[in-house]
């Protein structure tokens, strides 16, 4: 210690842990209390931002119960969901759609100053209730409500913002959209059909229709002119089609319809497109009803330019390639727009027989005399990805998105003609080429500045000092190297 210079004696030391212990289980009991009391209403002044050492979920506010809770949920590890979560199943309910990531950073915040604002400094307000409430509160259903205090009316409810998830008597009108996680599917309510869309092509809204259930009508019947219909998720074991009244003008009834589930239930549209009904048991979530049962029906089971075999599974359109994942073919050709522009109306051919479209049934046709002529009328028009032929109807169905899954069937005489863009050998090439010049360039400047400075340096010999102190000669040289460096880094990558 001595030699060390410092001087501790026995009750120094004794201060010292004690007050390192002190500040532990203060620590400690600060952050136990934290846990356990997560409110049950936020008023105005409320501010949070994500914690950087939670790891899937850190909650805001909580419902009487304590089933349900509103937090930062941490997705694709450093994005954020401003989410309603299931505690005991850590399932996401509810999320506020953002119109980009979210990061899980210090300057994200969620305040509430009468409007629950979802902001960061660099794109200002990502998400707002823009309400002028007294408080924030979450039912004990998972309603995440905004509410006027003095006459207890809700100014805003996640209710009528659905992300991809309905719960149990929860309303879903004409004026909503139930979308996929992934942004590829939704579910909307027409005149008197639910029907289902893929956004395949970004450009066309809502996309192409892929399923359509349409109301049976069999105990009341939709009347013209009496207002738009809406669903509802019924405790019973049902989706509920209702107009007016309570009497369903359709019901599609799940497996565990009208028996004793104590748990609650909820639907769900998944990243493939499926309607799928869940209950919860009191540890798991149990599912009993899919819209879509035979996989070979889902939009794209098998990814872009993908095929399916009933009862078989998946290959590829081209039956030279072997699936990989997210489909058959390199990213060029996933979802995107049409082939217009003057570079990207480059592309080959692919002809399959014996495949038709998984939703025909749905899809506009034009009648044609030949697979010939129906081939043309794609192949002149840059906004076709492919076309569909029968033989036998004649029907031609032309596609203005990339290829998506095709079903085998027996019929030869149906017949498939699309378009490939030609994108992965060229970017190959281009990486090469890039490459071979970086490092020829690359080469160049060094030998450029090496030379330079032998030159400077048979020059200035006498002056030596001066250019050095000035950092001229020396410089640019470096520099030269930096650069060459990095044009080989950018090429490698
Ligand atoms: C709440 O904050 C947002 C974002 O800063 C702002 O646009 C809004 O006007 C505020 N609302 C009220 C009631 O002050
Ligand atoms: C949920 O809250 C309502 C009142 O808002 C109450 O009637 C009902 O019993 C509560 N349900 C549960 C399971 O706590
Ligand atoms: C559901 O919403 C529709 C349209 O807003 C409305 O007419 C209907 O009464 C609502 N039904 C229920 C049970 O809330
Ligand atoms: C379901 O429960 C109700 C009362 O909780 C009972 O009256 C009914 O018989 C039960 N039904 C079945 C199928 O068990
Ligand atoms: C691939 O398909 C082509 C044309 O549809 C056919 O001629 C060829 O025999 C097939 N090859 C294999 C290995 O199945
Ligand atoms: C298509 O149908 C026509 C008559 O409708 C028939 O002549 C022709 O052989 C058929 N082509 C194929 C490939 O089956
Ligand atoms: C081009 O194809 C699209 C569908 O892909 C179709 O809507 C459009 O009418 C076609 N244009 C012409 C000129 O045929
Ligand atoms: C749906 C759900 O998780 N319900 C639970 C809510 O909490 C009570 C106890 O507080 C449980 O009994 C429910 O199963």
């Amino acid at each position: 210690m001595d030699g060390f210079g410092l001087h501790f004696n026995s009750g120094n030391w004794i201060l010292l842990l004690t007050s390192f212990f002190v500040l532990c289980i203060s620590n400690w009991w600060s952050s136990a209390a934290e846990a356990s009391t997560v409110p049950q209403e936020l008023l105005k002044g409320f501010k949070a931002t994500p914690n950087p050492s939670v790891s899937s979920f850190q909650p805001l506010l909580s419902d009487s119960n304590g089933n349900y809770s509103l937090g930062f949920l941490r997705v694709n590890k450093n994005q954020l969901n401003l989410a309603v979560y299931h505690i005991q199943s850590s399932e996401q309910l509810w999320y506020a759609r953002t119109p980009g990531l979210t990061r899980w950073a210090h300057s994200t915040e969620l305040f509430f100053n009468g409007s629950l604002v979802l902001s960061d400094p660099h794109t200002g307000v990502l998400w707002s209730t823009q309400t002028d409430g007294d408080r924030v509160w979450l039912s004990n259903t998972s309603n995440l409500q905004l509410q006027k205090l003095d006459e207890v009316a809700i100014l805003w409810q996640s209710f009528d913002f659905p992300s991809d998830t309905l719960v149990e008597n929860q309303n879903f009108t004409s004026a909503m959209a139930l979308v996929s996680s992934n942004g590829l599917y939704s579910m909307r309510l027409g005149s008197d059909f639910i029907g289902f869309y893929a956004k395949f092509n970004p450009g066309t809204d809502p996309g192409q229709i892929y399923l359509k259930h349409k109301a049976l009508e069999a105990k009341a019947a939709i009347v013209k002119g009496q207002g738009p219909i809406h669903v509802i998720l019924m405790s019973d074991g049902y989706l509920g089609m209702f107009q007016t009244g309570s009497t369903p003008v359709d019901v599609q009834s799940f497996n565990s319809f009208q028996q004793n589930i104590s748990g609650i239930r909820r639907v769900r549209i998944e990243p493939d497109g499926n309607l799928k009904g869940y209950f919860w048991t009191g540890s798991s979530w149990i599912v009993d009803y899919q819209a879509i049962s035979d996989p070979c029906e889902l939009p794209s089971s098998c990814g872009s330019y993908g095929l399916c075999r009933p009862g078989e599974g998946c290959s590829c359109l081209d039956n030279r390639t072997e699936p990989i994942s997210g489909g058959c073919v390199s990213s060029e050709n996933h979802i995107s727009g049409d082939l217009c522009r003057a570079y990207d109306n480059k592309y080959k051919v692919l002809r399959r027989s014996g495949v038709e479209l998984p939703y025909k049934k749905l899809m506009g046709y034009k009648k044609m005399e030949s697979i010939t002529q129906c081939e043309n009328a794609c192949e002149l028009n840059c906004t076709c990805w492919g076309a569909l032929y029968s033989n036998s109807s004649g029907f031609c169905y032309m596609l203005d998105y990339p290829m998506q899954t095709l079903v085998a069937v027996g019929d030869e005489t149906k017949m498939g003609f699309f378009k490939l863009r030609e994108g992965a050998g060229k970017k190959k090439v281009g990486t090469w080429l890039g490459l071979g010049l970086g490092l020829l360039f690359g080469a160049i400047l060094i030998l450029g500045g090496v030379i330079g400075l032998f030159w400077y340096k048979l020059r200035n010999r006498g002056v030596k000092g001066y250019v050095d102190e000035e950092g001229i000669g020396v410089g640019p040289y470096k520099d030269l190297g930096a650069a060459s460096f990095r044009s080989i880094e950018l090429c490698e990558r």
